[in-house]
């Protein structure tokens, strides 16, 4: 499946505004895959379906939740972070992507996670900070993007985690270890930084 073929796809079940943030963030994110030496086609696949059941009705989700092997405590947050697991799933049963790694990239595009692999963090990355973006801090994000992956990463996450409690929103626990793990990658190069300098 090339590029076009599966944004033909997507697009009947998105709004037209969230069908141009998915192709900027195929662009952006194909743009941080060059850069960061990740496979293209993968990127490109994972970015046109990442919100792919953005628009699923929440009792729709609520119900795949339940009965397939998904997290439950999902339950007992927003459902905006419903999309990301329940679209991985729906993706494989409805589009036929089999392919894991393509798979988990969507699965964890909202929250991100301990341990996210190249992939998991470019698409996460790209969601944030795809040029029609405008929350606060972005800039310095997009800038740090091409500097470092993880150091971006992080900086999405700490981002998302100020802006969330600064409205008293709850956060679900995999965006603060994404957060802590980045963290501890983050200093060891600032700390290789500081020794080799
Ligand atoms: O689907 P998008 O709008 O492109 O972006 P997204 O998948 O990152 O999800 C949208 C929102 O989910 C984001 O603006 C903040 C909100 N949100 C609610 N609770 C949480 C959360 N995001 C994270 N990372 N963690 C949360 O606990
Ligand atoms: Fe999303
Ligand atoms: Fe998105």
């Amino acid at each position: 499946m090339d590029r076009k073929q599966a944004l033909a796809i997507v697009q009947p079940h998105l709004k037209q505004s969230r069908f141009d943030h998915t192709k900027r963030v195929v662009e952006t994110a194909v743009d941080l895959a060059k850069f960061y030496n990740e496979d293209k086609q993968k990127t490109e696949i994972a970015a046109v379906f990442h919100d792919y059941a953005k628009y699923r009705d929440k009792d729709e989700m609520e119900r795949w939740i339940i009965s397939e092997y998904l997290p439950k405590d999902l339950l007992h947050y927003h459902h905006e972070l419903w999309h990301g697991p329940v679209g991985a799933l729906l993706i494989k049963r409805e589009v036929g992507i089999n392919d894991l790694s393509i798979l988990n990239a969507i699965r964890w595009h909202t929250t991100g996670k301990a341990g996210m692999n190249k992939l998991e963090k470019i698409i996460f990355l790209a969601d944030y900070i795809e040029p029609g973006r405008d929350f606060p801090g972005v800039d310095k994000v997009r800038e740090q993007a091409k500097a470092d992956l993880d150091l971006g990463c992080w900086l999405a996450a700490k981002n998302t985690i100020q802006f969330l409690m600064s409205k008293n929103q709850p956060i679900y626990p995999d965006t603060f270890h994404a957060y802590n793990d980045l963290l501890i990658t983050v200093k060891d190069k600032w700390r290789e930084d500081m020794n080799g300098k």
